[in-house]
């Protein structure tokens, strides 16, 4: 991932043209006092809104390798990913259409959330995708030459999945100072780690990438002050004091910060943090912003200063596709009326070359495993088609909207 926080430059049109459209939207939150009033980030000229049912969680990242920083939003319904390609620059990003991550991949569980961080995890020089993998486990897309391969899980040193009951997030950080990627993880309510931050160590060896059991849970002064449930951290030095601090987004929409206590020189101790401090309140019923504080801290205008993104499980409203989106439902639609006549068609060939043929041989038949493999792949295709046009539907849903709060730097 590229560094975005050293260039300074000034506001760019684009940036002013974010929050004069914003302004169309009153916005009754409060910023923490270091912070700026949010705008929402604009897609399309109107405001970028996941929709369905909310849980927009944002990253931001140099996705295509332009030396432009992207967006990414991660959604909970299909466990889609949009990808946002910057139009703009880094100082002053724009966005148009998205597309889906792996054009809508179908091998990860309908009952994650995708909560993305891009980042090299296995530490091969490509990008990786880590997300929630549903069920307690956490999923990871390795990147390769081509794009990301299918999706593994997170595994311990004997092969095994790594589940954790209630797991909620995962965020890919060298917390032991070791040289490698840990995952710094919430937990969710009902869980041992019930209001907890716990850390999964990296014990890869042979290049086979592995992690150990949760830690105990990270001790934080005052976590009982915050009604903090579903924690998403994310490691980050707010305060630019050289020491790593938590920012922690939380399910009622709050985003506290703790400060890390800087280290000795030459001092190994283990992390220490000051106690918490709000920068983003809690949602209020009846506000403009909801709940499922999903976060991303990245210095978004490139000022030298950490700001902050937040997704959220929004209030409802009525959806009414673009023209542009019907089309797109027709397209999704159509072809997956030619994707199924396909699919029946090869798998009655595959039927009746199956029966003609001899069953211990059928593994080794070439025109058998072709056949298979062609049904797998529009299998796969229509499933992907089922999902992008699921996402495209009108009606009432929840808002998934993304909260822009900059940082004050005066
Ligand atoms: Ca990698
Ligand atoms: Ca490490
Ligand atoms: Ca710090
Ligand atoms: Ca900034």
């Amino acid at each position: 991932m590229r560094n975005f926080r050293f260039a300074r430059q000034p506001l760019g049109n684009v940036q002013c043209a974010v929050i004069a459209a914003v302004l169309a939207f009153p916005v009754s939150v409060c910023a923490g006092d270091r912070l700026h009033e949010p705008v929402l980030i604009v897609a399309n000229e109107r405001p970028l809104d996941v929709g369905n049912t909310g849980n927009s969680s944002p990253f931001v990242a140099d996705f295509d390798g332009d030396g432009i920083k992207d967006l990414l939003v991660g959604q909970h319904r299909g466990t889609l990913l949009r990808v946002y390609r910057n139009l703009g620059s880094n100082a002053a990003p724009k966005f148009g259409d998205y597309h889906l991550f792996r054009d809508g991949d179908t091998s990860l569980s309908p009952h994650c959330s995708m909560i993305p961080q891009l980042v090299d995890l296995n530490g091969d020089g490509r990008m990786d995708l880590l997300t929630d993998g549903g069920n307690g486990t956490i999923a990871w897309f390795a990147g390769t030459e081509a794009g990301f391969s299918q999706a593994d899980r997170l595994r311990r040193a004997d092969g095994s999945a790594v589940r954790l009951r209630w797991l909620f997030s995962a965020f890919a950080y060298d917390w032991d100072r070791d040289g490698d990627l840990d995952v710094v993880c919430g937990g969710a309510p009902g869980s041992d780690y019930e209001r907890r931050v716990f850390v999964l160590e990296n014990v890869t060896t042979d290049n086979r990438l592995a992690f150990a059991e949760p830690d105990g849970g990270i001790e934080l002064p005052q976590l009982a002050l915050v009604p903090v449930d579903n924690q998403m951290p994310v490691v980050a030095d707010w305060n630019n004091d050289g020491a790593d601090d938590l920012v922690v987004g939380n399910q009622d929409g709050s985003v506290v910060w703790y400060a890390g206590k800087v280290r000795p020189e030459g001092e190994e101790s283990s992390r220490a943090f000051d106690a918490p401090k709000k920068l983003v309140p809690p949602w209020e019923e009846g506000g403009q912003r909801g709940p499922m504080a999903r976060i991303c801290v990245v210095d978004w205008n490139e000022d030298g200063a950490l700001d902050l993104l937040v997704g959220e499980s929004g209030p409802i409203f009525e959806r009414k596709l673009t023209d542009a989106e019907q089309q797109r439902v027709a397209e999704e639609k159509q072809g997956q009326g030619e994707d199924l006549r396909q699919w029946s068609k090869a798998y009655q060939e595959f039927c009746e070359h199956a029966s003609a043929s001899d069953l211990q041989a059928n593994s080794k038949d070439s025109s058998l495993v072709e056949l298979r493999e062609t049904l797998v792949k529009l299998r796969e295709r229509i499933d992907a088609r089922f999902l992008r046009a699921n996402d495209l539907q009108e009606g009432n849903q929840q808002h998934g909207r993304i909260w822009l709060f900059l940082r004050k730097t005066d």
